[in-house]
């Protein structure tokens, strides 16, 4: 395919192709984690930055660009990865739901692409698509969701094997391992993709205690009311106070087990507790035990209100969770150094990412879903020696459908106009370039943690999201309402913007040719 592609060019007298070396194109490592908040990145800033720095995809971002308005098209998981791959928005690569039938492989991805091409493709750890790796030489996923302890990968002979050990730790060992038995005559696209941060959180045994002795912020909105918005936020589950738990049972608190890992972890069965060998289950003992207790005995004594609990979820919630974040940069770290010590770092492009934003306690809750910014925003971090300038972090709207193209310019090959997103090329380069300035956002998923469908349309200031089974529309003005605590979409003084925002979300359904919206419930 290569030799053919150049001999149709020398033919063209196209000499410049052969400096196209294809040595000389530049490697890329995608280094994705799954429900990685951008608060949770101290190069994004924010309260947490302080007490749980991420020193070292703080790195890429000093020698790179950080994209400070970087968003998803669909806020979860499997959608999100679709979207990557294909350049398109959920209805158009069939990917809508994490249920379903699995990716659509027989449509354009940019693994087959680049494969094609003449790169070693790889991808290693969180698939979630469902439908066999297609595009990648090698491939070693976990199955569904994965585990965070001893986890198995799936084989690419189809067998399953389990590993013993951390996720996390594992998945950039074998990147490493593929890496160094890579066909070097060949540049690279290696997807290094993490289960972490995902729920249920569960940290590395060696960092357990990391955050112990930190206060951690909380966020204004811990204690939302929901008041001012749709009426579909109060009937979510996913709140901290009433839905983080494995074995949810409003009546017995006590038995909040897995999500806060309180004991006995294995009554009604952790998957996580249960796949720990005895060591492992000695060392998380001998962590949550004594801390466990302390919090038994107060609540035995009736010592805590609702709101103290609220408070002592949300402490071990993040205390975990940046657990399990400090992981994934420790790793990043390995995979830098890996670069470095074998003269690749020049000609790599390194990307961190993750699938979707996450609530850390905003309006109560964890998860994602919704077109809230914490969940809406993705960070999106891009190294690249010699093209990106270091520390600059450009303002622009962009969006997960843009990595595909993006990843393609940088590889030299065309961008097929089928593709929705546009390359990020001219803004890594610097290059003034007149960009979108408004984003369209589409949620399908039918029932988990009880997230309604909506869909909407983000500019550099508003937002509106529009709820049609409900038959609700609320608009966000971000600049004077950042955290997005009350609709101004039927204050007459919106009028102008709402109608300026309406013909907007309507025009970009037209462009990316979205299909019809849900129907109203009550066919109002
Ligand atoms: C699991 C989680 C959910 C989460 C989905 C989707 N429950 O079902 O809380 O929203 O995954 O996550 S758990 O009890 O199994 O942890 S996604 O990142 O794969 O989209
Ligand atoms: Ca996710």
């Amino acid at each position: 395919m290569i030799r053919l592609s150049l001999f149709c060019f020398a033919l063209l007298g196209c000499s410049a192709l052969f400096a196209d070396d294809l040595a000389s194109r530049p490697n890329i490592l995608f280094i994705f984690s799954d429900d990685h908040a951008i608060k949770a990145i101290s190069a994004y800033g924010g309260d947490l930055a302080k007490v749980a720095p991420t020193p070292n995809i703080d790195r890429l971002a000093h020698e790179g660009m950080l994209f400070r308005n970087s968003f998803c098209a669909n806020s979860i998981c499997g959608p999100s990865r679709a979207t990557i791959l294909t350049g398109k928005h959920s209805h158009k690569n069939g990917f809508m739901r994490n249920t379903g039938k699995g990716l659509d492989q027989s449509q354009w991805t940019l693994a087959k692409t680049l494969q094609a091409a003449g790169y070693s493709t790889a991808v290693i750890g969180k698939w979630h698509l469902m439908s066999e790796p297609q595009g990648f030489d090698h491939w070693e996923i976990l199955p569904g969701q994965g585990s965070y302890y001893n986890p198995d990968f799936i084989q690419q002979d189809g067998k399953t094997k389990r590993f013993e050990g951390y996720a996390t730790d594992l998945t950039t060992d074998k990147s490493i391992a593929w890496l160094e038995q890579r066909d070097r005559s060949k540049p690279f696209l290696l997807m290094c993709q993490h289960k972490a941060p995902h729920r249920t959180f569960a940290p590395p045994l060696r960092l357990l205690d990391a955050y112990d002795d930190v206060e951690i912020p909380e966020p204004a909105t811990l204690f939302d009311d929901y008041a001012n918005r749709s009426v579909t936020l109060a009937t979510n589950e996913m709140e901290i106070d009433r839905h983080f738990d494995w074995a949810y049972d409003a009546k017995v608190r006590k038995d909040e087990r897995g999500d806060v890992k309180l004991p006995p972890p294995d009554r009604y069965g952790t998957p996580e507790y249960n796949r720990m060998n005895a060591q492992q289950k000695a060392a998380w003992d001998a962590h949550f035990g004594p801390q466990n207790q302390e919090f038994l005995k107060e609540f035995a004594a009736g010592k805590m209100t609702e709101r103290d609990i609220v408070h002592w979820k949300y402490r071990r919630y993040m205390r975990n969770y940046l657990c399990t974040v400090k992981a994934v940069d420790e790793n990043v770290g390995r995979l830098l150094k890996y670069l470095d010590d074998n003269g690749l770092a020049e000609n790599t492009v390194v990307v961190y990412s993750s699938d979707q934003g996450f609530y850390l306690g905003e309006h109560g809750w964890y998860d994602k879903r919704w077109m809230f910014e914490e969940s809406f925003r993705m960070p999106l971090i891009i190294r690249w020696p010699g093209v990106a300038k270091p520390g600059s972090a450009p303002e622009q709207l962009v969006q997960n459908i843009d990595y595909a193209p993006t990843f393609l310019e940088m590889a030299g090959e065309p961008i097929p106009a089928e593709i929705q997103g546009r390359s990020l090329v001219p803004i890594l380069k610097g290059e003034p370039v007149a960009w979108r300035d408004s984003l369209y956002y589409a949620y399908y998923e039918l029932g988990e943690h009880a997230v309604p469908q909506h869909f909407g349309v983000r500019t550099d200031r508003h937002k509106l999201i529009h709820f049609p089974v409900s038959g609700e529309w609320n608009l966000f003005d971000l600049q004077s309402d950042p955290q997005e605590m009350r609709s101004i979409y039927d204050d007459p003084d919106a009028k102008e913007i709402r109608d300026q925002l309406t013909k907007e979300y309507y025009r970009l359904r037209d462009v990316y040719q979205a299909p019809p919206l849900p129907k109203p419930a009550k066919g109002d």
